[in-house]
């Protein structure tokens, strides 16, 4: 049990935003910032606290938005640094705060640093970015991958040199070991800060202190360095939340960035039981089997690491992921019941909770059939290398279908009405066609619906302190196909025991957990005996006094 003081961002719910496919209010077919404010409502009620808004600055859009151009502007297709304020205080008013993400391992290449940086190389910017000389062939400094495939060395044939970026070729990385570079970004920082948001999702943060001449990509030795002066010029005395992205964090590092006494970070948001998914040798694009029993390890070691310090960031999905309810439930008989264990099981768990836009409804992943229906900078990047190796486009879009970052970035669906009630124009992407079922106005007023099933979490994590601080005990670790977790704080107990296959399932209880729960969430009293039975994805929880 944690003795430090709890923290508001401890409590809290956060829904993440893709804006350009939440909400459009103009008709041009891509989400905006008014188109946000109107539904800030809908937040609301749905109880989250916080709000992360995927990047919103000005930008070419390669990578829709995480090529920034100009840190202080927002881009025109969202709106204005006028509807950007109103949306703070709009949402200040209903007692959400709105975290930006911060995008500073690269800029885009129409940046202004790296327009004058590419210019020469006596330029005062040169050192903004990383730029070597070619190898003695004249080929690449080295073979360090990019991640959306291909070299992450691009040649500037009008100074001579290569510059450094780990994603596309217009992301090019900037230079943290420039002490100007590092006070840019802070200076910008706060400038954002003193406008009143609530902190920053800080994207692929564990990249920042690469090292490429010794092929250090992520954690360079230099990381936390840069994150404690970070802290200290930007967050220090503020009482802000900030998150950083990390595909490569282990809990121990997690301890690293989020320790209490660290003055880093709040915490991180890490991957390894997404990964866990991924196929050995083909990463995402291969799909491969779901192992219940693999996944709990990694979130139990992960809850474990981080009990007494650190602090966890608890997610299904984001603007990256597959679709939560078709990746790890059911997404056709089951999708009601799977996405509710889903968040049952996700939501009473240590850490802060993230609900991606949609999933509080249950969207599922895209029926796309050509490329030509996909928009993702890396799925195209990634089709185009899969046809250069020979391999059969069909199976490709079965990998796109299950993993694509598209999935998770078709519009919002608010309705029934043309796109989704996404726009009155042509989205810029289409709407999921099976919006005329799953939209929000079909949940909004039903007691049974995932909405209102997230809604019953979110106020569940506001009454009960035991959810935020209780000690996580896993249990039937090697049942290939049930969940079971406790919570324990004091005498209480909080008990969640899911059923994640669409069968019914008999399950030996052990006999700690037998006895009598008071119901949670359901109005169903639950007296476990020996044996219990489980319907498809049906989930039992409790409270009970007792200490496990
Ligand atoms: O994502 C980091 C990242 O590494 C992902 O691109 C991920 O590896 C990939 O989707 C898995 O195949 C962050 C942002 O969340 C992402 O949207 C950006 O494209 C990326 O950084 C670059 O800024
Ligand atoms: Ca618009």
């Amino acid at each position: 049990m944690t003795t430090q003081p709890r923290q508001w961002w401890q409590s809290t719910t956060v829904y993440q935003i893709y804006p350009r496919s939440f909400a459009d209010s103009n008709g041009d077919g891509i989400g905006d910032i008014e188109g946000i404010i109107g539904k800030l409502d809908y937040l609301s009620d749905l109880g989250i606290g916080v709000i992360w808004l995927s990047p919103i600055c000005a930008s070419p859009m390669r990578d829709n938005g995480y090529d920034i151009s100009d840190y202080q502007a927002i881009a025109p297709i969202f709106g204005t640094l006028d509807d950007f304020d109103r949306l703070v205080t709009e949402a200040k008013a209903r007692n959400v705060g709105i975290l930006l993400d911060l995008v500073v391992n690269h800029t885009s290449d129409q940046h202004r640093w790296f327009l004058e940086s590419r210019a020469s190389r006596t330029s005062r910017y040169r050192d903004y970015y990383v730029w070597r000389d070619p190898a003695p062939d004249g080929g690449v400094p080295n073979d360090i991958q990019s991640t959306f495939g291909g070299p992450a060395w691009t040649l500037d044939p009008g100074t001579g040199q290569y510059w450094f970026h780990q994603f596309a070729p217009e992301q090019p990385d900037l230079n943290w070991a420039n002490p100007q570079v590092r006070a840019e970004i802070y200076r910008m920082m706060n400038w954002w800060l003193e406008r009143g948001i609530a902190g920053f999702r800080m994207d692929v943060i564990n990249l920042i202190a690469k090292e490429p001449d010794r092929g250090i990509t992520a954690d360079g030795p230099k990381l936390h360095d840069y994150l404690r002066e970070l802290h200290r010029e930007t967050l220090a005395g503020r009482d802000v939340m900030t998150v950083g992205e990390s595909w490569s964090a282990t809990p121990e590092g997690a301890l690293l960035y989020s320790g209490r006494d660290r003055a880093e970070l709040s915490m991180v948001f890490q991957f390894e039981h997404v990964m866990q998914q991924w196929h050995e040798t083909w990463g995402k694009w291969q799909p491969k089997p779901f192992d219940l029993v693999a996944f709990k390890r990694v979130v139990t070691r992960w809850q474990t690491a981080l009990a007494d310090d650190g602090w966890n960031s608890l997610f299904w999905g984001n603007h990256d992921l597959p679709r939560a309810v078709s990746k790890y439930g059911d997404d056709t008989t089951y999708r009601v019941e799977s996405a509710k264990m889903l968040a049952t099981v996700l939501h009473l768990l240590r850490g802060t909770p993230y609900v991606y836009q949609g999933e509080e409804i249950g969207m599922t992943n895209v029926p796309f059939t050509a490329i030509s229906q996909y928009r993702d900078i890396e799925t195209l990047n990634m089709h185009r290398l899969h046809l250069e190796a020979g391999l059969p486009e069909s199976d490709f879009i079965v990998g796109a279908n299950a993993n694509g970052r598209d999935n998770s970035r078709t519009p919002m669906q608010w309705s029934a009405a043309s796109h989704a009630g996404f726009t009155s124009g042509t989205p810029w992407i289409e709407a999921n066609p099976n919006y005329s079922s799953i939209n929000v106005a079909a949940e909004l007023d039903d007691p049974n619906s995932i909405l209102a099933h997230y809604r019953r979490l979110i106020a569940l994590r506001k009454q009960l302190p035991i959810i935020i601080e209780g000690r996580y005990v896993s249990w039937l670790d090697e049942h290939p196909e049930v969940f079971a977790y406790t919570r324990t704080l004091g005498p209480q107990s909080l008990l969640v025991l899911a059923n994640f296959t669409a069968r019914e399932i008999t399950v030996d209880i052990p006999t700690s957990l037998r006895g009598e729960w008071r119901p949670l969430l359901d109005a169903k009293p639950n007296t476990l005996h020996d044996r219990a039975t489980l319907g498809p994805f049906e989930t039992i929880t409790g409270l009970a006094e007792r200490t496990l």
